[in-house]
């Protein structure tokens, strides 16, 4: 069990459209596709960058975790995905080390991607999310 990269920073916005056309210009960049996420309430276009990935977030639902932090900060940056080998491992680490987790269990995210989010008032303020290939 341990973390081997980081697999994406993801960026809240209300609209996807402005940076994400930016994001399509710059060389290097490779735009990897859209995909709702529909128990989160998310819309993402996800941007390769050679190594890491760039997810750009939208709400597509109301009271969605990102409409709420978009209503509450603004546009930013949301989360961090740390990329795990074996997950349940890391959760029980996590869990131990005295850690908030919001998932208990992993559950799925995008690209089918195995996921569990850590409480951002357990991690500085930053809210992680542990993020395993399916
Ligand atoms: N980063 C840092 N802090 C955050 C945060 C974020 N992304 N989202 C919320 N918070 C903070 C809030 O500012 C608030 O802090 P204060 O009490 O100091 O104001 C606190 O967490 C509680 O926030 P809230 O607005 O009352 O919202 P909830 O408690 O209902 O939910 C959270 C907060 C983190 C549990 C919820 O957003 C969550 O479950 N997030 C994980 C799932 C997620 O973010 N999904 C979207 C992306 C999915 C994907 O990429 O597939």
């Amino acid at each position: 069990m341990k973390i081997i990269g980081i697999d994406h920073v993801a960026i809240a916005l209300s609209d996807l459209q402005e940076l994400g056309d930016l994001l399509r210009e710059l060389p290097g960049i490779e735009a990897l596709g859209t995909e709702i996420v529909e128990d989160q309430g998310v819309k993402t276009d996800i941007f390769g960058t050679g190594r890491g990935k760039i997810e750009l977030l939208a709400s597509v639902a109301e009271d969605s975790p990102v409409d709420k932090y978009l209503r509450k900060k603004g546009p930013g940056i949301h989360h961090i995905a740390l990329l795990v080998e074996d997950l349940e491992g890391m959760l029980i680490y996590c869990r131990e080390k005295g850690l908030r987790l919001i998932d208990e269990e992993p559950r799925r995210g995008a690209g089918g991607n195995r996921i569990a989010f850590l409480h951002p008032k357990s991690t500085g303020g930053i809210l992680i999310e542990l993020c395993e290939k399916p």
